[in-house]
Formats: C-alpha cells, structure tokens, sequence
C-alpha cells in the first residue's frame, strides 16, 4: 500500500504601489500526521519576516503518491571563506569559468534583474536569452523537501533549504550552474551550484541589510529544450537526502 504524503507550498508578498513585492516562501513534503503542524510552522514564518509583514499569504496542500516522488543525494558541500562581497562575486565568476561558462560578467550583471521575482531566471549561458515563460515571476523550483521527516524543521535553515532546491535543480541534464543570493537582508551566505563542482558556500555575497537577492537557473541547450526543463523544475516532486 502506498503512503500518501501532502505537499505543502507557502508564499507571502506584500503590496506596494500596487505591485505585489515577494517576501517569503517555502516547500515542504509531509506525511499526513505532520500536516497541521507543518501548514502552522510555514504561517509563523510568513508572518514574521525580516523582509517585512505579509499582506498576503497563501498556504496550498495537495495530496500526492509516494510513487510520484523522485529521490536524489544531495549535492556534496564546500564553502569558499570569503571576507567581502566584492570577493565573493569574484568567486561566483571564477566557478562559472572553472564550469566552462562563458559570459561570466554579462551573467552576473542579470542578476540585479532578479531582484523581487518569486522564481529565478532561466538564463542560456551561451546567448544570453532568458527562458522563464513568464519574466515578472520567473521560473519556481518547487515540490522538493529533505528526506529525512524526523528532523526538527521549524525553523528556517537557509542553508538546507537551498542545499535541496540546488541539488534538485542541478540534477537536470540542461542545468550546467546555478547561482544564489539570499534576499533576506540579514543572511548574506550564497552559493554557486552544479552537477560538476557541488554545492559551494561563498560566506559573502552581498552587505548585511541589503534586501536584494535571486537565483539564475543557467541553462545549456537547444531553446526549445526550455520547456521540459521548465516543467521538471516546477513539477518533478523530489526528496532530497541530506
Ligand atoms: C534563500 O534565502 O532562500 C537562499 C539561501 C542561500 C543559502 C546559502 C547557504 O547558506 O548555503
């Protein structure tokens, strides 16, 4: 018999100017008897932001099969020690050449693009063109979770938290990096991402404080090859192994 599992997807975004601003969101898998527990974590959180109070909450459950579910390890870990963000984004293009990525600067320079959305963007790393079918919003990496369920997951853990979603992203056959800044203003941790080198800690990204940050899903391929890339990032459901 199957074990049914829920996802649980939560998004919180304020209004301003009549533009609706992202301020957190979250994706977990759980089995039915961590449910309540889980939807209540996941609201606490939405309301308590260091970007700000939500106007705006959405707390969304689906039933899914155990059978949907696709597992993976995750992404082995290294952190690169950095003293200033200057340095750090000077790692971020070191380990885009180190993966063969051509464009280092100019794909660095979309990043400020990024600020704000709720998804990332899908850049081809080789002419530059942004794939996300829609712009404003980008591209969400979204039903994945740790595998391990007994762990206490009430808190945030920016780090095992991304460490999933990268993991899940990487293992895509078009995705050759990704990178990461944190827009919460108080963590200024990020990380460049793939298949190649892992997960890759870079301690500063950016000043304490600074609210900007987003994620670029570098994609190499045929254009055409965007939408299942697309589709796989938005509804493969993945556990990750930590
Ligand atoms: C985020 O805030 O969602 C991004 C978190 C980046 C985590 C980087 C790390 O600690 O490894």
């Amino acid at each position: 018999m199957s074990t049914e599992l829920y996802s649980v997807k939560m998004r919180a975004s304020q209004e301003e100017g009549g533009e609706e601003r992202h301020i957190s969101g979250a994706e977990k898998i759980v089995e039915q008897d961590r449910l309540q527990a889980v939807c209540a974590q996941l609201l606490e959180r939405a309301l308590h932001h260091s970007k700000g109070e939500a106007d705006f909450i959405n707390i969304k459950v689906e039933r899914i099969a155990a059978e949907e579910v696709s597992r993976l390890d995750a992404l082995p870990v290294t952190t690169c020690q950095v003293e200033t963000a200057k340095e750090g984004i000077g790692k971020l293009k070191e380990l885009m050449e180190r993966s063969g990525i051509p464009n280092g600067e100019a794909i660095l320079e979309q990043l400020k693009d990024t600020w704000g959305m709720r998804g990332a963007m899908l850049l081809n790393v080789d002419t530059l063109e942004r794939l996300e079918p829609d712009r404003k919003r980008g591209v969400r990496a979204t039903y994945m979770d740790m595998a391990d369920s007994g762990d206490d997951r009430s808190q945030k853990n920016h780090f095992r938290e991304a460490l999933v979603l990268a993991t899940k992203v990487a293992s895509h056959k078009n995705i050759v990096g990704e990178l990461c800044i944190s827009d919460d203003p108080d963590y200024v941790t990020g990380y460049f991402a793939s298949k190649e080198l892992g997960y890759v800690r870079i301690t500063r990204l950016k000043e304490t404080g600074c609210p900007d940050g987003g994620r670029i899903f570098l994609f190499r391929g045929e254009n055409r090859e965007a939408e299942d890339c697309v589709r796989y990032l938005e509804s493969q459901k993945m556990l990750v192994k930590i």
